[in-house]
């Protein structure tokens, strides 16, 4: 029976499969109470959360001073629209736009919403800064992108499941090969009507692609030379996930005192979200210079929760985590460790082929075909030895542990991943 909850882990998956939408197909686990790196499910078995909510816990589950600048705020204010002035939206847009050294910040609640202003940001810039002709403005992705599940968004996935029968669709959307900067070249080479270039720095849902060296930095040079906004979506490699406080970086002005300080590129609009709130509380953000905000005029866009007090007052201490705890840092020496004890099984693994990513966003290629369930049931499998991971994409299963991981809670980790695996070798 449930030690930790009045319902049993069936009766909890029943009630969602009868009442619930079916657009997830969970691991079958049910939780009922996360701390730090462990969650429990509702019979009290401990867990390591190696997916941190797709890299929304970065700072651990339920962090204490996260919670408790929530609670003090709902307890206080909860939401007054932008229809009027609060005394939390202020401080916040202050210490954000300083935090990651931009003129002003945009806010939203959920990473695709975050995702979508940066869209209309871009376009509205175009026609009324860049003189691109009404209508004709083109944003340029990347194939197996994920940006989110609004309509615009899929309208340029090529993921058919996140796609097919949505439609019709925007236009408006140049698709290249990720990692390709000879193909950004060519696009903005041959079309004036470029607004802007939208990408991932790591691609977290097409398996955890880190690109080339120097990619990024080239793709921003590409776009600095065609008048062209580099904007980058790091919803899911930002906050310290990849080991720097962004996984573009690119910005030595921060405050941030943890940031290696090698700048590689600095986005014209940043996209944060999901750890923007330590996965406390629904927080996103667009952070541009003045250059670019100032096409934002009142009524122009908008949100009923965005930036509202909560908000605010979660993603302030969400942040000050980051930087207090030296969590980038952190994920940075501990996703080596990682990469280099996994390496070492990999040379005598049948079953992986081989592991990549940075800092605490990583993935195992295993061994198999895409079709093939063996990700799905090592993924069982490691439940069973007390991790809890997830397969992207057919035989990718990503590790995206929280941030707040000790080096031996992560080598025990290790331990129980490569244990796991090595019971599906291949004789
Ligand atoms: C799902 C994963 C998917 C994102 C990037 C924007 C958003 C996301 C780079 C939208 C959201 C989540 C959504 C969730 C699964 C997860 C995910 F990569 F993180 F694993 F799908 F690709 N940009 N990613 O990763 O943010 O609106 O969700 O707050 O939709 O299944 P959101």
């Amino acid at each position: 029976m449930a030690v930790l909850n009045n319902i049993t882990p069936q009766e909890a998956i029943n009630l969602e499969d009868k009442y619930g939408a079916h657009n997830y197909h969970p691991l079958p686990v049910v939780l009922s109470k996360g701390e730090g790196v462990f969650v429990w499910d509702v019979d009290g078995n401990r867990y390591y959360d190696f997916l941190s909510a797709y890299s929304s816990v970065n700072q651990g589950h339920c962090h204490p001073s996260i919670v408790n600048a929530m609670i003090q705020q709902a307890q206080t204010l909860t939401l007054t629209s932008r229809a009027f002035h609060n005394d939390q939206l202020g401080p916040y847009e202050e210490f954000v736009t300083r935090y990651f050294g931009f003129d002003k910040v945009l806010p939203m609640n959920t990473g695709a919403e975050a995702v979508e202003t940066a869209l209309k940001i871009s376009r509205k810039w175009a026609y009324e800064v860049k003189g691109i002709p009404e209508n004709e403005a083109q944003i340029v992705v990347c194939e197996n992108n994920f940006h989110g599940r609004t309509t615009t968004i899929i309208s340029f996935s090529n993921d058919p499941v996140a796609r097919d029968n949505f439609g019709p669709f925007t236009e408006g959307f140049i698709k290249i090969p990720y990692d390709n900067a000879d193909a950004l070249e060519a696009t903005l080479k041959n079309n004036p009507n470029i607004a802007g270039f939208l990408v991932e720095p790591i691609q977290g849902e097409a398996g955890v692609y880190v690109p080339s060296e120097g990619y990024l930095a080239k793709a921003k040079a590409l776009c600095e030379a065609h008048n062209v906004l580099f904007i980058a979506d790091e919803v899911q490699t930002g906050i310290a996930r990849t080991g720097r406080l962004l996984a573009t970086c690119g910005n030595c002005s921060c405050e941030n005192k943890d940031c290696s300080g090698t700048p590689e590129v600095k986005p014209d609009i940043l996209i944060l979200g999901k750890a923007l709130s330590g996965g406390v509380y629904p927080v996103s953000a667009v952070l541009a210079n003045d250059a670019i905000m100032k096409v934002i005029t009142p009524g122009s866009h908008g949100s009923t929760f965005g930036g509202n007090p909560i908000g605010a007052a979660v993603a302030m201490a969400a942040l000050k985590v980051i930087n207090n705890e030296e969590l980038t840092e952190n994920a940075y020496q501990l996703g080596n460790l990682f990469r280099t004890r996994l390496n070492a099984y990999i040379e005598t693994s049948t079953i992986v082929i081989s592991v990549r990513g940075k800092g605490l966003l990583n993935a195992i290629i295993i061994n198999d075909h895409e079709e093939s369930d063996t990700a799905w049931n090592i993924c069982l499998k490691l439940r069973d030895n007390g991790l809890l991971a997830k397969p992207t994409h057919g035989n990718i299963i990503r590790f995206a542990p929280p941030l707040v991981m000790t080096e031996t809670q992560l080598l025990e980790c290790v331990d129980i991943i490569t244990k796991t695996l090595k019971a599906f070798e291949k004789s």
